[in-house]
């Protein structure tokens, strides 16, 4: 992509955006029946890809993703590979942590780490300042990336929810048991209280940021459900999880912006079913443990997303079909966003990607 400053300049300023050929995922989003099944990927523009792992060896990961043009190019690579019917703007749900002040490095093979995460005694040093503002880097890129796609498929924005955010920046990376954080939630409920608060301020004004800018669907990440028992999921985060999509639909039309649906992926949430669907969404999106039954049996018309197991692209092609088209009629063809049930591997052969697009739009809708 060769974009001058003075063309990304002038991208940037315009919303004359192409208009859209593929709408296969924002019509099933609204419960619609498209032509072909929709699918993406978690995580579609990543490591397992050739291109990315060359790209990195050029730019360090937060320079791509503070660079809307280099993000940009990083979102469109699996774009131009296969066959996906959405984008999903390169980013990282860490980036919020940082503009709350926190220090984030992304370790090779480790992934991101804190070097001073967060304790109670530091909790007053985070910034409230506007935080959105530091993020306007994430909205040019998805401005800059939705002109670039030329209406090919939709963009996609994210965030991570309250409790993730919170996961990352107490235990400073990934964690197997999350104790830590959950120490706060036990130990100090008020302070947690406020904080899950806070970070559900922030993540309803830097969606609607991301919206304002040219994002045509969302994705809110809560990618450590599985921690926390389905009480205290309850009590300390219903009422603002659903806060969070009645909070970006009011201010949207208050700004007379269209809306946009809005997915929730629990990673480990299905102990959360019932909760997940107390929030409002518009579409939730399924772990591979998690069976489309255990949702459609308490409610039959809600949009799901998922949910093959991403170690499924592992298997040979014939395998991947079976598995693919297994899944496939379990959801049943209707209200169905192809997914897999979590972000895809880094050594996963990107031809299995291809295989399983494929597998997914050659899928005949039984109940026509
Ligand atoms: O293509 C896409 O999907 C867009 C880009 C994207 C997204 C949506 C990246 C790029 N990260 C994310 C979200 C994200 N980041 C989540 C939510 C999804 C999920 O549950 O997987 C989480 C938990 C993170 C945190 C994170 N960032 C991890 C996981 C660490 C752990 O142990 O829990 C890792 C490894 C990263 C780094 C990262 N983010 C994205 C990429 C391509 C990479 C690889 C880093 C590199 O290039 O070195």
């Amino acid at each position: 992509m060769d974009l001058s400053e003075e063309e990304i300049k002038q991208y940037l300023e315009s919303t004359d955006f192409p208009s859209l050929k593929n709408e296969r995922i924002l019509i099933t989003a609204k419960g619609g029946v498209p032509d072909k099944l929709p699918v993406w990927v978690m995580r579609q523009a990543g490591r397992y890809l050739t291109e990315f792992r060359d790209f990195r060896k050029q730019h360090s990961f937060f320079e791509i993703c503070r660079s809307p043009k280099l993000a940009c190019e990083v979102t469109l690579m699996p774009i131009r590979r296969y066959e996906l019917d959405a984008a999903i703007i390169f980013s990282d749900i860490l980036v919020v942590p940082q503009a709350l002040g926190l220090e984030v490095v992304m370790e090779p093979e480790k992934g991101p780490v804190f070097p001073k995460p967060l304790t109670l005694d530091t909790l007053k040093d985070l910034d409230w300042n506007n935080p959105v503002e530091k993020l306007q880097y994430v909205g040019q890129a998805i401005r800059l990336t939705r002109h670039m796609l030329q209406g090919k498929v939709p963009i996609i924005g994210f965030s991570a929810a309250p409790w993730t955010l919170m996961v990352y920046m107490i235990e400073g990376g990934g964690t197997k048991t999350a104790s830590k954080a959950k120490k706060w939630i036990y130990s100090n409920p008020q302070q947690a209280r406020e904080l899950f608060k806070r970070l559900a301020d922030v993540i309803v004004d830097y969606l609607v940021m991301q919206v304002e800018w040219g994002a045509q669907m969302l994705q809110l990440f809560e990618s450590s459900a599985e921690y926390l028992t389905s009480d205290v999921y309850e009590d300390f985060m219903l009422p603002l999880l659903k806060q969070i999509p009645a909070g970006i639909r009011a201010k949207l039309q208050t700004k007379n912006i269209p809306s946009v649906p809005i997915v929730f992926f629990a990673k480990g949430g299905r102990h959360l079913l019932d909760l997940q669907l107390q929030a409002n969404f518009d579409v939730i999106s399924l772990d591979w443990a998690t069976d489309p039954q255990d949702v459609r049996c308490i409610n039959k018309d809600i949009v799901l997303q998922g949910n093959l197991d991403p170690c499924a692209l592992y298997a040979d092609k014939e395998t991947l079909q079976k598995y693919t088209t297994k899944m496939l009629n379990k959801f049943g063809y209707k209200h169905h966003i192809v997914n897999l049930g979590h972000g895809i591997y880094p050594d996963v052969d990107p031809q299995a990607v291809e295989w399983f697009v494929e597998t997914v739009h050659a899928f005949k809708n039984p109940y026509p």
